[in-house]
């Protein structure tokens, strides 16, 4: 069982160093100068990575592991795939959410269609760690990395594949956005060569969206992304002896609206001269020259506007949805939002020297879609993600939708959204509310709020399973995994509060108002439709009160943490797929727009009526 991995390598020895010196030297002395991005990811350039995905900016990684988490049962299904390959593997970990699904019992109990799973990296390393842990944890999947680059050598791909069922390959985060059109041309073309008839491509992209949103997804406030820029100048620094100071250069991150992609870019603080000692190469630098270090492209899909549609006269308005829309204000940074990715580990950057082999890992990484805003759910698992773009499933520029599908015309969810906003902002306004955005809240008075909503959440855990039942297939799964985060994820925040506040959750007993709220939730609830419609306002609308208290920066810590948990993206993003269910289940008339309205109106008051919670009597 513990057999040692076999890494099939197609790199000669001297590869990534060879390929490093030639890219240096035409990068250098181009006009103007640039530096391809695979030079980023070292170990401390990997590390710092790891720790953009979990920016409050950067929603791309979130977005895509929650679409992946959302549709893996769906590729696998789709796909029946026995072999997924995965470009640019790098830690594997979104690839977790694909393997579980294509090697699990099927619908019905079918059988796993996946008998093995190849890994496709530079970073041999990065192959061997991730491969051994696979190998555990799906015995039974013959694991067989490939040290490979796969932007020259997918050639090599078809020998290693026994004909014996359909091919998937992923290609995820967003990676493809790194190469301009030429070379992404030139990719695909060796792809489709490499592919038979009857395999699938699953393919993450990031979407064109509002570039109030863009930018500061690669200029982050805390500066990770300008070290993570830097951090090409140290590899060259290292690995090639050059002497630049790194200090001296400045990060740039500008969205360019012909070519609809981000640019990163260093620019030069002063006039400087740089010496690469191993090239026997010496450069010098302007004041105020600027280098390109990256780019990274959005793309649109074929159907239907993203942001904002392809003939719009401008690319650079404002939003275009109102300030409590449920879509493309997404990442608009969340001051307060707690960065829950609990599958990863805070890891500082430690600066360790990097075996050289490690030097030029091209990471999959990234993006898709667009971070909702507004639910209150916690995800289990942070979210997964990415989009299949060759599987005919749809994709989640035209899902994001509650930015409005067919032209512009917002969707159900979206409009009740629109119309529920002011009647969030007004719970603002109750003495409650206030005194936990200034700190000053009657502990005496949250302790009874939590009691009365850790019952409330007992009956909506069920609210969710009655809905379940009544569920197409196609959101039986989604139904049951928000049923079970509420009840894993956020019980267990009511029960960490309940001892800081000497709550007692288990002697508790239903108030009028909790009584109320869970009755008409459970009778909805009766009603597939209705039901969904019925829990918009508590999922949703916490997220948004949670990001407004977030606003007020709430001074008393363990408020603080609380409207954190709740102004955390990955509530949003339940409370997405929610509205999701919700649009579909109009679109398919299994509700009407009056029902679903008058259900959604009669939650909104049961939300501001609880803030009044008390005990009988
Ligand atoms: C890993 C290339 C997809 O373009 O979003 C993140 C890299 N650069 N922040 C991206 C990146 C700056 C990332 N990709």
């Amino acid at each position: 069982m513990t057999r040692p991995l076999q890494v099939d390598s197609f790199l000669p020895a001297d590869y990534l160093a060879e390929a490093l010196r030639a890219d240096v030297v035409r990068g250098l002395t181009a006009s103007p100068k640039e530096l391809p991005p695979k030079w980023f990811y070292d170990e401390r350039g990997s590390v710092l990575f790891e720790e953009i995905t979990r920016l409050p900016e950067y929603y791309p990684t979130r977005a895509e592991r929650e679409i992946l988490r959302a549709r893996a049962t769906e590729v696998a299904a789709r796909t029946g795939a026995a072999t997924l390959v995965e470009l640019g593997s790098g830690s594997a970990e979104k690839t977790r959410l694909l393997l579980t699904a294509l090697t699990g019992p099927g619908r019905g109990g079918r059988p796993a269609t996946l008998r093995r799973y190849l890994p496709v990296d530079v970073s041999e390393s990065a192959l061997l760690e991730s491969g051994t842990a696979l190998v555990q944890e799906y015995p039974g999947l013959v694991v067989r990395p490939v040290l490979a680059d796969f932007t020259h050598q997918l050639g090599v791909l078809p020998d290693l594949l026994p004909p014996d069922g359909p091919r998937l390959t992923a290609f995820l985060g967003g990676t493809i956005g790194n190469l301009e059109p030429a070379p992404r041309a030139e990719f695909l073309a060796e792809l489709r060569a490499a592919t038979d008839p009857g395999d699938w491509l699953l393919l993450g992209t990031d979407l064109v969206k509002d570039p109030a949103v863009l930018v500061p997804a690669y200029d982050d406030a805390a500066g990770v992304t300008a070290e993570f820029n830097r951090n090409v100048l140290r590899v060259i620094n290292r690995e090639l002896r050059a002497d630049f100071d790194v200090d001296a250069f400045e990060h740039v991150a500008r969205w360019d609206t012909a070519q609809e992609w981000i640019e990163m870019r260093l620019r030069s603080t002063r006039a400087q001269q740089v010496t690469i000692a191993d090239l026997d190469l010496s450069v010098t630098f302007g004041a105020g020259e600027e280098m390109r270090t990256e780019v990274s492209a959005k793309f649109r899909t074929g159907s239907g506007p993203s942001w904002p549609p392809p003939d719009s006269p401008s690319n650079n308005g404002g939003p275009t949805r109102p300030p409590g829309s449920l879509s493309p204000s997404p990442a608009r940074s969340e001051p307060g939002a707690a960065r829950s990715e609990p599958e990863g580990r805070a890891v500082r950057p430690t600066g360790r020297a990097v075996p050289a082999r490690r030097a030029a890992r091209s990471r999959p990484r990234a993006p898709l879609g667009q971070m909702p805003v507004g639910a209150r759910r916690r995800s289990r698992s942070g979210s997964p993600a990415a989009r299949p773009v060759g599987c005919g499933t749809r994709n989640s520029a035209e899902r994001a939708p509650l930015v409005g599908e067919d032209a512009g015309m917002p969707t159900l969810s979206q409009r009740l959204v629109d119309r529920g906003e002011p009647a969030v902002r007004a719970q603002l306004a109750h003495p409650t509310v206030q005194g936990i955005a200034r700190g000053d809240l009657d502990p005496g008075v949250f302790r009874v709020w939590l009691e009365q909503d850790y019952l409330f959440l007992l009956d909506y855990v069920r609210v969710f399973t009655r809905l379940a039942w009544q569920a197409p297939d196609q959101h039986l799964g989604e139904l049951v995994d928000l049923a079970y985060v509420t009840w894993h994820d956020e019980l267990s925040l009511h029960r960490g509060m309940a001892a800081e506040f000497g709550a007692d959750l288990v002697g508790a007993v239903k108030g009028p108002e909790c009584t109320a709220y869970t009755e008409f939730l459970l009778t909805a609830a009766e009603e597939y439709g209705r039901g969904l419609a019925a829990l918009l306002p508590c999922m949703w609308g916490y997220s948004m009160l949670g990001r407004l208290l977030a606003e007020r920066e709430p001074s008393e810590p363990r408020y603080a943490r609380w409207v954190a948990a709740y102004a955390d993206p990955d509530f949003a993003l339940l409370g997405l797929r929610c509205a999701e269910m919700l649009d579909d289940a109009y679109r398919s008339g299994l509700v009407d727009e009056a029902s679903a309205t008058a259900a959604f109106d009669e939650a909104l008051k049961h939300e501001m009526a609880f803030w009044d919670v008390r005990v009988d009597g």
